[in-house]
């Protein structure tokens, strides 16, 4: 019985965060200020945009807490999530440029939890 109470909280937090994810995934605005978030926390020069390498990589293992994985983040990724992100090759990831790789990591934790829900 227990078992089972635990077991229907747990389902009733997963179906929490699925309905604030598909919200977030949904609204633009809400999507934009969640990309601001995580662009400013790792923004440590405060020119609004992930101009190096430690700035990319505090994104990338924010992203990596999206989906929940416990993930070390080494340079050669950070390169590799810069070069394929940077669509304006400047050297550095505006917000514009972040919001898909935020995108793609919810739609990644929607799909999850799904799955985690119809077990
Ligand atoms: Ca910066
Ligand atoms: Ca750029």
């Amino acid at each position: 019985m227990a078992t089972h109470a635990n077991d229907e909280a747990r389902r009733a937090t997963l179906s929490t965060q699925l309905e604030k994810l598909e919200k977030t995934l949904a609204s633009p605005e809400l999507l934009n200020n969640s990309v601001e978030t995580i662009l400013k926390k790792q923004d440590t020069d405060g020119s609004l945009n992930l101009n190096t390498v430690e700035e990319v990589k505090g994104f990338l293992k924010a992203i990596y807490g999206l989906l929940v994985q416990k993930h070390d983040v080494t340079d050669d990724e950070a390169q590799a999530l810069l070069e394929e992100l940077d669509t304006n090759k400047d050297g550095q990831l505006s917000l514009e440029e972040m919001t898909p790789a935020v995108q793609r990591a919810l739609s990644k934790r929607v799909a999850d939890l799904k799955a985690k829900l119809n077990q």
